[in-house]
């Protein structure tokens, strides 16, 4: 019996970062605004896989080991709320042409492997709060969040004692930013 793993490509956001992302989430947001995301949680999806066998895992890895593109620099400054879905997320204003190009390869690589991907279009988000309530109210604007962006990686969504957490498997450097 093959075994499979729910997957995806996503950016890692550093440690430092996360925790203060959490830090200001607790003070701009009511105790009830939703299930927040824990801090080690927080990351960017690029592109998800869902549930894959080794095989097609190896394929891929192999696919994005072949990458070649600058880095970038990405900035958090912008925050919504999709009622349908229930989440309360941040993203950048403008999205950076770099990260648009290596969700679109990531995208294509794992549609032509088989992986279905959301027929609309990339929408760069953090995930905040999952299960987020009807009237949450938005942060004002005037945060922001950057970093520069070396690397992409390969995560497991694995769920232990009751908890979802995500597994890095591998990870690819970018080139330097320009
Ligand atoms: P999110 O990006 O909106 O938070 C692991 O499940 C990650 O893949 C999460 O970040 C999740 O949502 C994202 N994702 C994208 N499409 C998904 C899908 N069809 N099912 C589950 N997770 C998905």
């Amino acid at each position: 019996m093959s075994t499979t793993r729910r997957l995806f490509f996503a950016l890692e956001i550093p440690d430092e970062l996360q925790q203060q992302i959490v830090y200001w989430r607790a003070q701009c947001f009511p105790a009830h605004a939703g299930r927040p995301v824990a801090a080690a949680n927080l990351h960017m999806t690029l592109a998800f896989l869902g549930e894959i066998g080794a095989q097609k895992q190896q394929a891929l890895c192999t696919l994005a080991g072949r990458i070649r593109q600058p880095g970038f620099t990405l900035t958090l400054n912008d925050a919504g709320h999709w009622p349908r879905p229930r989440v309360v997320w941040l993203g950048p204003r403008r999205t950076p042409r770099g990260l648009l190009q290596l969700a679109s390869i990531l995208r294509s690589q794992a549609a032509r492997s088989g992986c279905a991907q959301n027929p609309q279009p990339f929408h760069p988000h953090v995930t905040l709060y999952r299960q987020a309530s009807d009237s949450v109210s938005l942060p004002p604007p005037g945060f922001a969040w950057q970093w520069p962006v070396n690397a992409f990686a390969l995560y497991a969504s694995v769920f232990e004692r009751g908890r979802t957490h995500y597994r890095l498997l591998s990870r690819w450097p970018l080139g330097n930013a320009p």
